[in-house]
């Protein structure tokens, strides 16, 4: 047996610290430690600016690893991921500048096409392959230009490096994550001399400010605290350790890795940087062992948990359990929605947004927490049916079978709702996938595991149990319900 390594997975609601041991093919995984996450909106004069609050992290990341330490003994490794494209800047000191700015601030709103007016959006594709999202980091850059706190900034580490940082002392920029900046030429994984150089028009020397690349896998270094393990830079791209984990056995498979977003695509040899590519929206994030993401980022959960909130605070009961088991009894598709609007991407009232949508759409607006419920599960389910076709389309790929991991996999109407929009098999499981992909690096990196993808996924297959999905009926309503938001 080896082991104990332990994975931390952080998410836009939860941080969790999770260990595993790898036994005979299988890795055993036990959770030790769990805290919560969350925007917090800082006023500073006129404006209020959505932040992380990342020391609350880095001590629910360190107190989760005592945890784990205590609980199984000297860790051999530690993994770190989160979500992508916010950073934590650095004075000349190495100390912390303010905390990083959320991705659903609302300072980028506009700002991509005042970063197109010098280096055009054709042009950006071509080098970095990216989705253009407002919260791509080289956006978030051009938008803090002129600010003093970005003056002052030595270093940028995202926030699995920053954390990273604090834990061993060592700077790098691993480059799963990396490749969700805007700033990384995706075809050579370095950082692009041209977009860092474009920054430079607003005042940005983001060149100076980016630390060294690391692939995943690379072992950072000893943690300052004496709890046994070495730093390895996994995926720390959430996303990245997510379908690194997917436990598929053949290579058809398209994947959708579901929680607060939904990234829905295939794992692909090299990017497909076309037009056609482009103007369908469709990202190249890098992947382990030199693979391509191949993805759309499709709104996911976050609709849900929005709503929730929302009803919470007006006094309605809206628990889950009984919201799903509601939404089930309203008819299918009698409302969808586009999620892609970016007017879903901030917080705020989601169900009145969502009303609105629908009758800009010419249709009937849900009435309640069920019909709405059900309208952002039949919203979704039309979401992934467009993002897996496009994509096969577009890579020139066939695939006969959905991979669904992460916390929507528990969402059992929603995981039937993509079988029967895309009219392929789903295989639901993983649930903590990320966290899986993560220990698995870990795992390999240190010399206890050995092989590439495919074996990873192995292990995963025979540590977890799937649950699978049969499309049932034919996809006729959805290809109606697709032309009425056309
Ligand atoms: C998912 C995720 C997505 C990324 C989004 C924002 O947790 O990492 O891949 O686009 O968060 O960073």
């Amino acid at each position: 047996m080896s082991g104990p390594y332990a994975a931390v997975d952080l998410g836009a609601s939860s941080g969790r610290v999770i260990v595993g041991h790898l036994d005979d093919g299988r890795l055993h995984t036990e959770e030790a430690a769990r805290f919560p996450n969350g925007p917090v909106a800082v006023p500073a004069g006129e404006v209020t600016t959505l932040h992380w609050d990342v020391l609350r992290l880095l001590e629910g990341t360190r107190s989760g690893l005592r945890t784990a330490a205590r609980e199984h003994g000297p860790l051999t490794g530690v993994g770190l991921d989160s979500w992508a494209v916010d950073y934590g800047l650095l004075d000349d000191d190495g100390a912390l500048l303010g905390n990083p700015v959320h991705y659903r601030d609302a300072r980028t709103e506009g700002v991509p096409d005042r970063v197109f007016a010098h280096l055009p959006a054709a042009d950006l594709y071509a080098r970095n392959g990216l989705q253009v999202q407002p919260f791509n980091t080289v956006f978030q850059l051009a938008a803090a230009a002129g600010t003093a706190q970005l003056a002052a900034a030595r270093r940028l580490l995202l926030v699995p490096d920053l954390l990273g940082y604090w834990l061993t002392g060592e700077q790098v920029a691993e480059v799963t994550n990396a490749s969700t900046t805007g700033l990384l030429d995706v075809t050579t994984r370095r950082w692009s001399e041209e977009i860092t150089g474009t920054l430079t028009a607003f005042g940005v020397d983001a060149a100076a400010l980016l630390p060294p690349l690391v692939e995943p896998g690379t072992v950072v270094g000893p943690l300052r605290e004496d709890l046994g393990g070495r730093l390895v830079a996994v995926g720390t791209h959430d996303t990245a350790s997510a379908v690194a984990a997917v436990p598929a056995d053949q290579p058809s498979f398209a994947y959708i890795s579901s929680g607060t977003w939904s990234l829905v695509g295939l794992e692909l040899d090299a990017p497909v940087l076309t037009e056609a590519s482009r103007a369908a929206n469709f990202t190249n994030e890098l992947g382990l062992d030199g693979t391509v993401r191949y993805l759309r980022n499709v709104m996911g959960l976050w609709l849900l948990q929005e709503c929730v909130r929302t009803w919470e605070e007006d006094g309605e009961r809206a628990d889950l359990p009984t919201l799903l088991a509601a939404a089930r009894q309203v008819p299918a598709l009698s409302c969808v929605i586009d999620t892609s609007d970016p007017a879903f991407l901030p917080p705020g009232d989601m169900p009145a947004r969502i009303a609105r949508a629908a009758s800009h759409a010419g249709q009937a607006p849900p009435r309640n927490p069920a019909e709405t419920t059900r309208c952002i599960l039949d919203s979704l389910a039309l979401g992934y049916r467009r993002a897996v076709r496009q994509a096969a389309e577009l890579a020139d790929r066939d695939v006969d079978v959905i991979h669904v991991v992460g916390g929507g996999v528990r969402n059992a109407l929603l995981c039937q709702l993509t079988a029967d929009a895309t009219g392929l098999p789903v295989v639901a499981g993983p649930v903590e996938g990320a966290a899986l992909g993560n220990l698995l690096v870990q795992a390999r990196a240190l010399g206890d595991l050995d092989g590439d993808l495919a074996a990873l996924r192995a292990v995963v297959a025979a540590s977890t149990e799937t649950r699978r999905y049969t499309p049932a009926g034919t996809t006729t309503i959805w290809d109606d319900a697709e032309r009425r938001l056309a």
